[in-house]
């Protein structure tokens, strides 16, 4: 059910082309948004109802969810699952509130400093997804790092569900209710980003658009990225295991599955140097998968050209694999896993050791799950406080100090044709500019 790939003896410098992924079509998409997005800044509010009356099959005169919802969703909402989101979001708390950043001045010369000023973004919008995948968990990641950066205007949107009434789906409404948002929309897909983007008469804009979507989203966040930022599209869940011998296939085979559960394309890697630790994780595969609920999505997606198990000739090739590849999610089951883990380079996020499953992760570590997918981890971060703050360099010369600067300011720009740089500093040291031709 889940191919095997043996790189043993025959590790390629770059190992990229050799590993499994799966390969996201977003571009195709773009065409079929980019009216719907129009569509949404010409005519605001009434693009968005008419959409989600055509995709959602709900007529609502405004998408603006009253706050009495809200509070009625939290209400009804099962006394262990709010327990166990109020623990979610306690922890999610004290592991982003760590990541504020203080202003820093730096003395750059005397009398001249800058200061990098933390700013958080003024209005963000989120988007939490419909449908299949009903997520209040992804609720909390997304609004603490931003409520924790000090996010003054906060905004959730999740598509219209017929099912309850036109409103979002009540587990997302309780989510908001219990983090303290009361801005809610119920609009999904394109429209919803343009929303977000543009600005209607229901939802002033927003700076920036955060939250993880199908396809129509991530194609409208590619369309609008620049009207409105945009945290990284996020494609289909990954977990790739690092293991040895000394791990339990138990527990590997479990967590594989626990994220090949999100969606047929979700990947799920095994690299390993051990063919015995391989073939009791394939067996362990089979037979779980035939005991969990979702038997048929998880069977797709291990069996999926995007899953697989590698096989290396030890640990410090494994390394190599994992770097290369650089998964969403990466599991360190293998002997002194701590020491191991220290020498990643690229990974959303580090599960160390047997007591570290990406499942925690999901819910309850503290850590955020909203992570780089697709090879992203290379060069981006996963959500923190981070994503919504703007670091401003605040600059302050005293005149002693932008005198001793003048000279050399005056020779790059000269350097670089343009004289008017430097009279800008001239004129302020009483220095008549040259009239052209004049030496
Ligand atoms: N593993 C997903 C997040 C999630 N899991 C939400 C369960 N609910 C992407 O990191
Ligand atoms: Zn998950």
């Amino acid at each position: 059910m889940i191919s095997r790939i043996d790189l043993r003896g025959s590790l390629p410098g770059d190992p990229r082309s050799v590993l499994p992924r799966a390969e996201l079509d977003v571009e195709a998409a773009l065409d079929k948004v980019r009216p719907i997005c129009e569509d949404v800044r010409h005519r605001g509010s009434e693009a968005v109802r008419e959409y989600t009356k055509a995709f959602d099959g709900v007529d609502l005169e405004s998408a603006r969810v009253p706050v009495a919802e809200i509070h009625k969703a939290l209400a009804g909402l099962d006394p262990a699952v709010r327990d166990a989101l109020e623990e979610s979001i306690r922890r999610a708390r004290l592991v982003h509130r760590d990541q504020r950043r203080a202003d820093v001045t730096t003395r750059v010369v005397p009398g001249g400093t800058v200061t990098e000023r933390w700013v958080p973004v003024g209005r963000v919008g989120l988007y939490v997804p419909g449908g299949r995948a009903v997520y209040p968990s992804s609720v909390v990641m997304n609004v603490v790092p931003a409520q924790e950066a000090g996010v003054e205007s906060l905004a959730v949107t999740s598509p219209a569900q017929k099912e309850f009434g036109g409103l979002p789906h009540p587990a997302i409404l309780a989510a908001c209710a219990l983090l303290g948002v009361d801005e809610v929309y119920a609009a999904g897909g394109a429209q919803a980003v343009a929303m977000f983007a543009y600005g209607t008469r229901d939802c002033p804009r927003a700076d920036l658009v955060t939250g993880p979507g199908n396809i129509w989203v991530a194609a409208a966040k590619r369309l609008l990225k620049g009207v409105i930022g945009i945290d990284s599209e996020a494609g289909p869940t990954e977990i790739a295991v690092l293991a040895d011998r000394t791990a339990d296939p138990v527990h590997v085979a479990a967590d594989l599955i626990s994220q090949a559960e999100h969606d047929t394309l979700a990947a799920a890697v095994l690299v390993t140097d051990s063919v015995e630790l391989a073939d009791a994780v394939e067996a362990e595969l089979k037979a779980q998968v035939a005991r969990t609920r979702h038997t048929e999505r998880i069977t797709e997606a291990l069996g999926g050209r995007q899953s697989g198990i590698v096989l290396v000739d030890g640990v410090e090739d494994g390394l190599k694999v994992v770097d290369a590849y650089a998964a969403e999610h990466l599991e360190i089951q293998t002997a002194d896993a701590a020491g191991v883990a220290a020498r990643v380079r690229n990974a959303g996020a580090v599960f160390v050791g047997p007591h570290a499953p990406v499942s925690l992760g999901d819910y309850l570590a503290g850590s955020n799950h909203v992570l780089p997918t697709g090879g992203c981890a290379c060069h981006s971060s996963g959500l923190s406080v981070q994503s919504f703050l703007r670091g401003i360099h605040v600059v302050e010369y005293d005149e002693a100090a932008l005198a001793e600067a003048t000279a050399r300011v005056v020779t790059l720009a000269e350097a670089e044709d343009l004289p008017a740089h430097g009279a800008a500093l001239k004129a302020r040291f009483d220095w008549r500019v040259p009239a052209e031709g004049e030496a």
